[in-house]
């Protein structure tokens, strides 16, 4: 290896320093755990091309998707300490560390996508966003991630007794084991990276999540049974470490805001093509889809209510959110 004299690696890593502050170009990571072409993904490259577009070249973003930065609640605690700029990640993910945005994570929450969208597109999508501040991110944005429904390699699920005894993977929000526990199963809080092999080898019977994760992640391949009780609809959120965002001049910081709000409508598009799609790749991959009578669900869901909606404040969410119209 080649060595350096003392005072010729100071002067050297000086002269980098004076370049990197001159021509200040700035690369932005940004973690997903969906894989290249992935709507989420696909949205995030837009927002960096946005982003660069209005700080003139200044700052750019590289997404790193497929997990490339770990399972999600890992890259959560990255963001938290700046390690890692910016996070796409399902607010599943950050469990119940923001009050406000549990309500999102309530099963039956939202009617239909229409009710999704005029819900987190007004004045309570704001508050929600807002909430992320305690938790050291800056929440810039909600993308669509569509409706969840329950899937298993052993049997279609008509009713809440079709998953009595049955073993569901959910994400880690105390909120989902205690839902899939309300329906008569049994929850497996565990990374999203895990399921798939989780289900091949037999520790679970199932999971649970929208088309283009069943279809992407390859759970069809091992979870044929895809029953459509669509009993959750949780927003994907795009979010800056605070500590980035900080350091960032406000016109920068406006800079991501807009560019963030403008990729929302783009991934919008690439989300209801992709629904279409991955429908029509599961059943290549053999899925058996049902159509599930939801009142039932809904009916089971009163206890899970009961336990997280008790904070007056939340209540009220909870209540404006239920007289959005859609
Ligand atoms: C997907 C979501 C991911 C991840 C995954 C999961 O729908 O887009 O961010 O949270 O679900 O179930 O872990």
């Amino acid at each position: 290896m080649f060595h350096l004299p003392k005072m010729t690696a100071v002067a050297v890593v000086a002269s980098m320093l004076m370049a990197s502050a001159t021509s200040a170009q700035t690369v932005l990571r940004s973690s997903d755990t969906h894989p290249d072409g992935y709507p989420t993904v696909e949205a995030v490259k837009k927002f960096g091309e946005l982003l660069s577009e209005k700080t003139d070249g200044q700052y750019s973003v590289e997404v790193f998707h497929s997990a490339q930065l770990g399972q999600e609640a890992d890259t959560i605690e990255q963001t938290q300490f700046g390690v890692i700029d910016l996070n796409r990640i399902s607010i599943g993910a950050f469990g119940t560390q923001v009050p406000e945005a549990t309500v999102t994570q309530l099963p039956f929450i939202f009617r239909s996508a229409e009710h999704f969208h005029n819900v987190l597109d007004g004045p309570i999508g704001e508050e929600i966003l807002a909430a992320f501040d305690a938790v050291d991110v800056v929440a810039l944005a909600y993308y669509d991630g569509g409706a969840r429904s329950f899937y298993n390699s052993q049997k279609p699920i008509s009713t809440p007794a079709d998953m009595e005894g049955m073993k569901f993977r959910v994400m880690g929000s105390d909120i989902f084991v205690d839902m899939v526990g309300a329906l008569g199963g049994n929850a497996t809080p565990m990374p999203y990276g895990e399921v798939y092999s989780s289900i091949q080898t037999g520790v679970i019977d199932g999971a649970e999540n929208n088309y283009p994760s069943y279809d992407t992640a390859g759970h069809a391949e091992v979870a044929q049974y895809y029953s459509l009780d669509e009993h959750l609809m949780v927003p994907e959120v795009l979010v800056v470490s605070k500590i980035v965002w900080d350091g960032l001049s406000p016109e920068v910081q406006s800079a991501m805001r807009e560019a963030a709000q403008e990729s929302v409508a783009y991934q919008r598009e690439l989300w209801a093509e992709k629904e279409v799609e991955s429908k029509a790749a599961v059943e290549a991959m053999g899925a058996q889809i049902n159509e599930v009578d939801k009142a039932p669900f809904i009916e089971a869901m009163k206890p899970v209510y009961d336990k997280y909606v008790t904070d007056p404040k939340l209540q009220d969410l909870v209540a404006r959110i239920q007289a959005t119209e859609g």
